[in-house]
């Protein structure tokens, strides 16, 4: 009977054991060599943006996140433009032959999301790509990727290719005219590819 009950004890321990390392386990890992710039563990620092006849929206979603305590989630409703960014207060030195890491959940919309850098002059590059998947995704985009805007560029702004010495801002939009929710986690600097 005793022996029964250390038994049952052991069991109880081991299974405590293994719940308490599965709730520490990490959601997802994360590439060894990221450096983060964004945990989305806080969206204030990011803004949405939208056309008078589109809507965007961020919340701070505890639900749905890849890693730490939440991730963005943009809700949107494009009719003509929108999206979500952040200018960043510390502009960032960012070395050419580098990507960008970031993660989204996806809808299997089909829907394109265009990822964008405000260089150093103020120059808009992106690159985008279909959200054709469902549940995280995490996306390593060399920079030599992100192409200069040809359909639009603010007033004035330089040509002299991507400038990454001074970066002002990063931003996410959904390129077609749909709505749904998208969420971003975990945005980062990956040296090379
Ligand atoms: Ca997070
Ligand atoms: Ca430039």
């Amino acid at each position: 009977m005793k022996l029964k009950y250390h038994y049952l004890c052991l069991i109880s321990i081991l299974s405590l054991g293994l719940l308490t390392a599965c709730s520490k386990a990490p959601k997802a890992d994360l590439p060894a060599n990221l450096q983060i710039i964004e945990d989305f563990d806080a969206t204030e620092s990011w803004t949405s943006f939208a056309a008078p006849n589109s809507s965007m929206k961020i919340t701070t979603d505890e639900k749905e996140k890849y890693n730490g305590n939440s991730s963005m989630a943009m809700s949107f409703d494009i009719k003509d433009w929108g999206g979500v960014g952040s200018s960043f207060k510390d502009k960032k030195q960012w070395n050419p032959s580098d990507s960008l890491f970031f993660v989204l959940k996806g809808d299997s919309s089909g829907k394109t999301l265009m990822v964008e850098i405000t260089d150093n002059g103020g120059e808009r590059f992106a690159t985008a790509f279909p959200v054709n998947f469902t549940g995280w995704k995490a996306f390593t985009i060399p920079f030599k990727d992100f192409k200069r805007r040809d359909d639009w560029q603010p007033d004035n702004v330089p040509n002299d290719g991507l400038t990454l010495t001074a970066v002002e801002g990063l931003s996410f939009s959904p390129k077609d005219k749909s709505n749904g929710t998208w969420n971003v986690d975990t945005i980062g600097i990956i040296q090379g590819k």
